[in-house]
């Protein structure tokens, strides 16, 4: 017999009870004898809760996990540069905010529904943001406040003012410090971090970027991530340490915040280090099932498309769309959510940044606020020795410290959520109870159709928390089934939720003829777009087919259902001119099928790819278009593949410009497109004066992924505006 939740538990022992009561008056004193023995071994028998499975959090990491959702922050000489990268040799006096108001940042970043900041006190460039005695590239030899400013202290009382907690980001890699890349580097990096963790209060994470290149002097460095931990953990024992491998919590293996599907909050880390030692992307995606270390995953990225403020990106801010998938992909799938808001050349958080934060705020609040599930009934396959403080109830009590369990040899089972009357729903929420493992590898979710259960879901694993999204439906009832785990399933809640739908933006693209085509995955949509820069309304201009745009101009198009009663948010592409008559004239062409043509057909899913089999080419690869006409030049674009590929992408480069397709002048030299690796956006580089050239020649000098020989291109574009 089945046990079905703890009320039939009891129902059972009443049943049995009954039973034996008339056994009794037929046969005797015996049953009545066995009888009792078996309901006081049924009362009497103590049930311990689950001994932990593998590797479990801290209780400093299980606090970390339930923070969720937190700022990061890059600031620093790159904002005022309009660099990903900085070099380290920046004149410090570029940094120079006007009206810097931290306050403002923790005040946003409080508004937001964010719990911490965590920002970039010293990126690659060596720049420190207080004034740093191990260091003569500091805030003190900025323009700033005539140098006597201090952005950390700033930022802390700001912090606090607001409840905020503070995280240091440190880059070891430092492209300023005369030392760096000698064995002294490694104390003086300790010395910056001490004065970093006894200065400014509570440092809740220390973020320790893996990124590792040259010096000032050309020397990479061998970290001592010993004595670098050990300095964190002097000050504050229970700080968060990130790295690609922890110790507190790992990198997520990509910079756009999206964590794997499969998410295991263990990790092996045996044999592995940080950056070029780093485990496999994929690996950090995804962590290790029972892997021998917990070492949760944080997703950072950014809310433009790079991580330092640029005018460039101020229409770039990611939509609400983009963010809620990010937040489902991270905080939905077992991760942190590190969001970037990049502080501007005032020395504040611009205001489509901001204002963007806020509608996302609403769209959380609003999608989680209503919890169905709450204190309704739910009813388990089995129940840990039938005892009511493992009881289904505890999925539904809104209360993540009381949970559902089996017993110990029972790996699997369901528990049914039952809702009443039918409600719409379009999210579920399950959450594991890490402090003892995390346990779940297999599950669906079901709803009940009127007849039967259908399955709406069907994932691995759950971890601290699990948001399942789908189209929204009517049901009565929700079934959970744990089909395999590595030690009995140990689950805090489960919740459902109605949220707010967003309806998605067009998606608008040209080809090499010049003609716009917008199109949506809404179904029975009204597409209207506007040509001139003004908000397209459901009165504008209607989409019915493509249309040409040879020229610079701005697209702005917006879906609508219902009759206009519902819109998607405004998309906005700028176009440079059309490549109509442009051809390729360089000899490095390519391989069949990524023929270099493919750079410069208008879409960026056709790649330009130099032979990978082939060891005899080498570096440097070159791809010469003729324009075709004489265009004036204020820069070009490289837009590398998108497909989560990162083979062949371009590092450093030369660029040329000719009369004649036979004279190349050099207008950059040895230029990078700096972070394209981890984050690869289309790059757009301006030169520092208008050219009049109607050749050009991208010479690429190295691959990203260092041992790569060959090179590969999405498209290629120019900027003439
Ligand atoms: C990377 C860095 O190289 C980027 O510039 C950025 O700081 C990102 C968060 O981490 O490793
Ligand atoms: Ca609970």
């Amino acid at each position: 017999m089945i046990v079905e939740s703890l009320d039939s538990f009891e129902n059972y022992q009443l049943k049995l009870f009954a039973m034996f009561r008339i056994s009794y008056y037929r046969s005797g004193s015996l049953v009545a004898l066995l009888f009792c023995s078996l309901f006081a071994a049924g009362q009497s028998k103590k049930v311990t809760a689950p001994a932990p499975h593998g590797a479990v959090p801290s209780p400093a990491q299980v606090k970390w996990q339930q923070m969720e959702y937190y700022m990061f922050i890059h600031f620093g000489p790159n904002t005022f540069t309009d660099k990903e990268w900085g070099h380290g040799d920046e004149d410090p006096k570029v940094f120079n905010p006007t009206a810097l108001d931290a306050r403002q940042w923790a005040r946003t970043a409080k508004a937001a529904g964010m719990k911490a900041i965590i920002i970039t006190a010293k990126h690659h460039d060596g720049f420190s943001l207080w004034p740093s005695k191990y260091s003569t590239h500091t805030v003190r030899e900025s323009a700033w406040k005539d140098g006597k400013g201090d952005v950390l202290k700033e930022l802390a009382a700001a912090c606090k003012e607001y409840g905020l907690k503070l995280g240091m980001y440190l880059s070891p890699w430092d492209r300023n410090h005369p030392k760096y890349g000698t064995p002294e580097y490694n104390e003086i990096f300790a010395k910056t971090l001490e004065e970093v963790h006894t200065q400014y209060g509570d440092v809740f994470e220390q973020w320790f970027d893996g990124a590792n290149g040259e010096g000032p002097n050309g020397k990479i460095q061998e970290y001592d991530w010993q004595l670098f931990n050990g300095t964190v953990f002097k000050h504050h024992p229970n700080a968060i340490i990130f790295s690609d491998i922890g110790p507190g919590c790992r990198w997520n293996g990509n910079e756009n915040g999206y964590a794997g599907e499969t998410n295991w909050s263990t990790l092996n880390t045996d044999g592995f280090g940080v950056g070029t030692k780093a485990p496999k992307q994929q690996v950090l995606n995804e962590g290790n099932r029972n892997g021998s270390k917990w070492i949760p995953a944080e997703a950072d990225v950014s809310i433009r498309p790079g991580w330092f403020y640029s005018p460039s990106t101020d229409d770039k801010v990611k939509s609400l769309l983009e963010l809620s998938k990010i937040y489902n992909a991270s905080v939905g799938r077992n991760a942190n959510l590190l969001l970037n808001v990049p502080v501007d050349r005032r020395g504040l958080i611009h205001r489509n940044d901001s204002a963007r934060l806020m509608e996302f705020r609403k769209l959380i609040d609003e999608s989680f606020k209503t919890n169905l599930a709450l204190k309704k009934a739910v009813v388990a396959s089995k129940v840990r020795g039938g005892n009511k403080t493992f009881a289904a109830s505890n999925l539904t009590d809104g209360k993540y410290d009381t949970y559902w369990t089996t017993d110990d040899e029972v790996k699997t089972g369901s528990f049914t959520l039952d809702l009443g009357n039918p409600v719409e729903i379009n999210r579920v929420v399950l959450q594991e109870y890490i402090p003892l493992g995390q346990r779940v590898a297999s599950f669906t979710v079901e709803v009940w159709d009127g007849g039967k259960f259908r399955e709406v879901d069907r994932q691995t694993t759950i971890g601290y928390k699990r948001i399942l999204t789908f189209p929204a439906l009517k049901t009565s009832k929700v079934r959970v089934n744990i089909l395999e785990a590595d030690a009995c399933p140990v689950i805090s809640e489960l919740q459902v939720f109605r949220a707010p739908e967003l309806l998605s933006s067009p998606v608008i693209s040209r080809d090499k003829d010049g003609n716009v085509s917008i199109s949506t995955d809404n179904s029975d949509p009204v597409i209207t777009y506007t040509t001139d820069g003004s908000e397209p309304t459901f009165a504008s201009k209607r989409y019915t087919q493509s249309f040409p745009m040879v020229g610079t101009g701005t697209i702005k198009a917006k879906s609508f259902v219902d009759n206009g009663a519902k819109a998607s948010e405004t998309v906005k592409v700028d176009f440079d001119v059309a490549p109509i008559k442009w051809k390729v004239i360089s000899s490095d062409r390519g391989v069949k099928g990524f023929e270099a043509s493919k750079a410069i057909d208008g879409s960026d899913k056709s790649l330009w790819v130099t032979s990978w089999t082939d060891s005899a080419t080498k570096y440097p690869h070159e791809i010469a278009i003729d324009l075709g006409e004489k265009l004036s030049l204020n820069g070009f674009s490289y837009t590398p593949r998108k497909d989560g590929n990162t083979s062949g992408i371009i590092y450093r480069y030369n660029f040329y410009i000719s009369e004649d397709g036979n004279k190349w002048t050099k207008v950059l030299s040895n230029s990078a497109f700096g972070n394209i690796k981890n984050n690869p956006v289309k790059q757009e580089v301006k030169f520092d004066q208008r050219y009049s050239t109607r050749y050009i020649k991208l010479e690429a000098l190295s691959a990203a992924n260092e041992q790569e020989h060959w090179v590969s291109a999405g498209e290629i574009g120019v900027i003439t505006k």
